[in-house]
């Protein structure tokens, strides 16, 4: 039987063809068909998909429910204790078969694998981040072949690792496992502990030469010149004179050519060349995400015998990191200027993750494009990402904050598993450094933090001697393998030893490096102390929201769909998350008893805690200089503190990212004596705008105003107005329908806008708004014109039966102020008809009533 013979075209790379003449060329067999499975020891096999999981196979031959589904997750935990066998067949001409080199590539395999080709043991595979390849010429035939692998048990294997050391790391059994640390579960992840071939698994052919290690290194950059660096190990087979020629495939320029003459069967190549009056890549939000189109070959006679297209990014990223006035900074340069990052935290986006497609990741970078996000963290419990993920942010112009995969746990350091590690690194650095999106590499999530802080030496009842010996673990993984890796082979990145620098218990974490603050959900304190909490940089915060009704009804019963049934229970992983959301809901807005509403007031009350807490950030600048919130997406549908559910459905959070993450932004905040505005603009250029302040009650009175002409300077942050609060009226009840309005304007258009309450939510004095709206037939779907007779507050356009990503709105949630009207633009590809029928807008006010 065959698998399927393609031309390899993925990953921005390629061999050219052509080179019949000489030999036969390089090429890809893919084996991605034909595949079967089976519990190991058994032989009733059942076909397979590859790249996949054994969860994914086993639903797909119905063996086991959907494990997003109710509390299936709880009963289908048998299948890690499992070890799973897979093998696939194919066939091999003799024209195959005499090229020169024939290599068994895995590009990923989950994790503990032992791989045969036609029964010959050729790879031993214990790390899912690392790619394996072995020589297997020597074991194929012309005719039917087979590769074998078998999957031994995650769980057992790390569990049998764990006993040999004489204490407990916190983290358990998975710590000794290099594998994605959360499909052991997290606190808004199921425990799925999944295995198969998630990557593609091809025969790799090589005749006369290849090229490895591939690394552009821009050397200079000014607006002259770049001066550019290419290096690369070529491996040849027979030492022969080559040609590398490097051109741009866009313009057809040829930037270098040079000779080489191996003198035996590897050398390095390094080709230095200059760019005229190159063009800058700039972050989407700064400029254009300018991308260089390089093509290198190498010739041979003539004839083009291999090739790799990668596209480069011309521009210079710094971390600053130096003591200063207020401690230590932490802040990114690009291109020279300091650039506040806005942006979140990233997770894989599935547990099981190669079902993610194309189109999701394309779909969740543009949503952090729209959102006006410059940084992304791959975030540390998860997977190094897949080429996509970062040639899409180099596209559009996203910066990326890349973690080591550790998080939140001790880690053994014995010689066998930093070698492992050390080879991982070493991968992972050369697979990714030439992107121009990676702009630092950190070494693991919190767990300085968690060594320091979290207690971990006495729940473990850890002796001086564990103690000391697990902290040299500590170091000779993060302060020495892996920044050697990078001193190595990516020596112009920032490396960061463990995010936060220190704990948000400790007064440090405010005045050095970057800070996670969780005082707000895990340590229960108040919204408003944002304020007094931010750090230098704050690359984690966070607070949960319900994902929307549509996303709930995927997973459930409509029997279950009730506060707090069982199987909702099972979709809230956070041990204490209901209870903390409660807390936080009486504090701020009182607690709904209908599901419909709760989802709503929790998706607001999310919203207006992560608003403070981005505002008070910018409101920082420069002390402050970025901020990622906890968590960007999911990986399964759950209550959690990402903004963008496992389907892509926005929470009220979303739309509040995105005029938060403005690239200028007006602050309203109160002292004791004044009320103060605030304007931040991470813009490049000075703007004069007109800043118009109005103080008007829920019923549409004026009660002040004032407009001013202001200048804002460019990349700044400024108190423009502290207005004396005696515009206020005496009588402090009266406060409660009162909303503070600041608008910046520019030539008419409304840049940025705030509605500043005196009071919290819950007190406010809501009369029926009178909201009315029509509807307007628009290319690509529908607006809705929605005006209100008295202050709309939070209004929610909902489709009954039709939420979700079938309609894309382009605002929802929004304060809506008296005597006004809005128009949102409903996009959507289904018949508007249905939709429009089903169409429901409300606002807070109907559900406190
Ligand atoms: C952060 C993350 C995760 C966790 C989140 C919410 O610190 O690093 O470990 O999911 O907190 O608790």
């Amino acid at each position: 039987m065959w698998c399927k013979k393609n031309i390899l075209l993925l990953f921005g790379f390629f061999f050219c063809i052509g080179s019949q003449t000489f030999s036969q060329v390089n090429d890809t067999l893919f084996l991605d068909k034909n595949w079967s499975f089976t519990e190991s020891g058994t032989s009733n096999w059942f076909s397979a998909t590859v790249p996949g999981t054994i969860h994914t196979d086993l639903l797909a031959n119905k063996i086991i429910p959907d494990p997003y589904f109710g509390c299936n997750e709880i009963s289908l935990l048998w299948i890690e204790t499992i070890n799973w066998e897979y093998k696939c067949n194919f066939f091999v001409d003799e024209k195959t078969l005499n090229n020169q080199h024939i290599d068994l590539v895995a590009e990923g395999l989950d994790t503990y694998a032992t791989v045969y080709v036609n029964n010959q043991l050729v790879i031993s595979a214990d790390n899912m981040f690392r790619e394996w390849t072995a020589d297997c010429k020597k074991y194929l035939k012309v005719g039917n072949n087979q590769v074998r692998i078998i999957f031994e048990s995650a769980v057992a294997k790390g569990k049998e690792q764990a006993k040999k050391l004489p204490y407990t790391l916190p983290g358990d059994e998975k710590v000794f496992v290099r594998k994605a640390q959360y499909h052991f579960g997290w606190d808004w992840g199921p425990r799925l502990v999944t295995c198969g071939i998630y990557k593609p698994i091809f025969l790799q052919i090589r005749n006369d030469c290849a090229l490895e290690e591939v690394q552009f290194i821009q050397r200079a950059l000014n607006k002259n010149e770049a001066w550019l660096a290419f290096h690369s190990k070529i491996i040849v087979d027979t030492p022969q004179a080559f040609v590398i020629k490097i051109s741009d495939t866009k313009t057809g320029n040829v930037y270098a050519t040079q000779h080489f003459n191996p003198g035996n069967d590897t050398c390095d190549a390094r080709l230095d060349f200059v760019i005229k009056n190159p063009v800058y890549w700039w972050t989407h939000d700064l400029g254009e995400p300018y991308l260089y189109h390089f093509t290198v070959q190498v010739l041979l006679n003539n004839t083009c015998v291999e090739q790799r297209n990668l596209n480069v990014g011309l521009r210079t990223i710094e971390v600053v990191n130096e003591k200063d006035q207020y401690g230590e900074s932490f802040y990114f340069k690009l291109n020279g200027v300091a650039v506040f990052m806005k942006g979140a935290n990233y997770i894989p986006q599935d547990n099981f993750l190669p079902r993610v497609t194309r189109k999701n990741y394309e779909d969740l970078i543009n949503i952090a494009v729209n959102n006006n996000m410059n940084m992304l963290r791959v975030w540390g419990g998860g997977v190094y990402e897949n080429d996509l993920f970062y040639d899409l942010c180099d596209e559009k112009g996203v910066l990326v904050w890349q973690d080591f995969m550790f998080a939140c746990a001790m880690y053994p350091a014995d010689s066998a598993f930093l070698n492992n590690v050390k080879i991982e690194a070493i991968q992972q650095v050369t697979r990714l450094r030439n992107h121009p999106c990676l702009a630092l590499w950190c070494g693991n999530n919190e767990i300085d933090e968690g060594w320091n802080n979290w207690g971990w030496q006495k729940q473990y009842n850890y002796s001086l001697a564990d103690s000391t010996k697990i902290w040299a673990d500590y170091v000779a993984l993060f302060k020495k393998t892996l920044p050697d890796v990078i001193q190595a082979h990516d020596s112009n990145r920032f490396y960061w030893q463990s995010s936060p620098q220190y704990g948000w218990g400790r007064e440090k974490s405010y005045s050095n490096g970057d800070s996670h603050y969780w005082g707000v959900w895990w340590g229960m304190q108040p919204f408003e102390i944002y304020v007094n909490k931010t750090g230098r940089f704050v690359s984690e915060y966070g607070f949960q929201g319900f994902p929307e009704k549509s996303t709930l009804e995927k997973i459930s019963n409509t029997s279950d769909r009730f506060l707090f049934s069982d199987v909702l229970k099972c979709h809230q992983k956070h041990p204490t998350g209901f209870q903390t959301l409660k807390n936080y809901m009486l504090r701020e807005y009182n607690e709904p008893t209908s599901l419909d509403d709760y989802i709503y007031i929790s998706q607001l009350l999310q919203a207006y805690g992560m608003k403070t807490a981005i505002e008070a950030h910018r409101n920082a600048k420069p002390r402050c200089m970025g901020t990622l919130y906890w968590q960007f997406n999911d990986c399964w549908p759950v209550v959690s503190w990402s903004g963008t559910d496992y389907y892509h459905n926005p929470k009220a959070f979303q739309y509040f990212v995105k005029k938060a993450y403005n690239d200028i932004l007006v602050t309203v905040n109160k002292s004791d004596k004044t009320i103060n505005v605030q304007v931040i603009s991470d813009k490049l250029n000075a703007l004069t705008a007109q800043l118009d302040l109005k103080l008007l009650d829920f019923d549409g009175k004026t009660y002040w105003q004032q407009q001013k002409e202001i200048n804002i300077p460019a990349n700044s942050s400024q108190i423009i107005e502290n207005i004396d609060k005696s515009i206020l009226p005496a009588d402090s009840l009266l406060q409660s329908s009162l909303v503070f309005v600041a608008r910046v304007v520019d030539n008419k258009r409304v840049i940025t806008e705030n509605f500043f309450y005196f009071k919290k939510p819950k007190d406010l004095v809501l009369t029926n708004p009178g909201i009315t709206f029509t509807i307007e037939s628009i290319s690509g779907g529908f607006a809705i014109n929605i005006q209100t007779k008295k202050l709309a507050k939070n209004v929610f356009i909902y489709f009954e039966n039709h939420q979700g990503t079938d309609v894309v709105l382009s605002d929802n949630f929004f304060d809506l102020l008296p005597g006004t009207s809005t128009r949102i633009l409903a996009k959507t590809n289904l018949p508007t008809d249905e939709l429009i029928k089903n169409l429901k807008v409300t606002s807070l006010f109907d559900i406190i009533k």
